[in-house]
């Protein structure tokens, strides 16, 4: 059996300075770097977040409605957001202190302009699905341990759609961090009934 580190959307956008900045956000790169050596795993995955200009989670393609209001967008509640992580810009690269390397696996996922893509699985309840199960079986993979940014968002949909995928699923919950409080409280909540264990990183064997 062999297990992966998913690494989330740990993008210039998410962190201090970014688009959608999430507090405190840079905080996950050292920790990360200083465990992907780790011989628990047998593969690197950097997932990021890659939107068209036109991305329909943008709140500047809605006329009349402001950053982080909601609408109903194909029938689903759809959060719109600052623009960000544009493919191809400063803010879509990777935190430039992240240690990424050629071997790693790395995975874009938000692509269509057309839907919301929080989970590198794709969006479930719009029944629209990515290859990423696929690339993750075809390399042997069989355990996510899961961090980056956001905990309330990508990083939750990522790890509950793999639990639901039928991968073993392990939140590192010390390498997260969230957009609100709230929310975040909410989503590690979800995770833990969708079966996501919650650990620390301490607690790595
Ligand atoms: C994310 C909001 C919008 C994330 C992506 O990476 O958590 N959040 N797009
Ligand atoms: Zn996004």
């Amino acid at each position: 059996m062999s297990s992966a580190l998913v690494v989330v959307d740990v993008q210039n956008d998410f962190c201090p300075g970014g688009n959608l900045a999430v507090k405190d956000g840079h905080e996950v790169v050292e920790g990360i770097n200083a465990i992907r050596d780790s011989s628990e795993f047998s593969h690197v995955i950097f997932t990021r977040d890659w939107h068209p200009q036109d991305h329909v989670s943008f709140a500047r393609n809605h006329p009349n409605q402001p950053e982080f209001s909601k609408k109903l967008v194909n029938g689903l509640p759809q959060t719109l957001w600052p623009a960000h992580c544009e493919e191809g810009t400063v803010g879509a690269s990777f935190h430039e202190d992240l240690d990424v390397r050629d071997s790693d696996f790395i995975y874009s996922k938000g692509t269509s302009k057309d839907w919301e893509e929080y989970s590198a699985f794709g969006n479930s309840e719009m029944g629209k699905f990515t290859t990423f199960a696929e690339e993750l079986r075809s390399r042997g993979i069989s355990k996510l341990y899961v961090c980056g940014l956001a905990t309330d968002y990508c990083v939750c949909e990522t790890a509950i759609d793999g639990a639901d995928q039928g991968f073993s699923v392990v939140l590192l919950e010390d390498l997260t961090r969230g957009i609100a409080p709230d929310t975040t409280r909410r989503a590690k909540a979800r995770m833990r009934s969708a079966g996501v264990e919650i650990q620390t990183v301490d607690q790595l064997v």
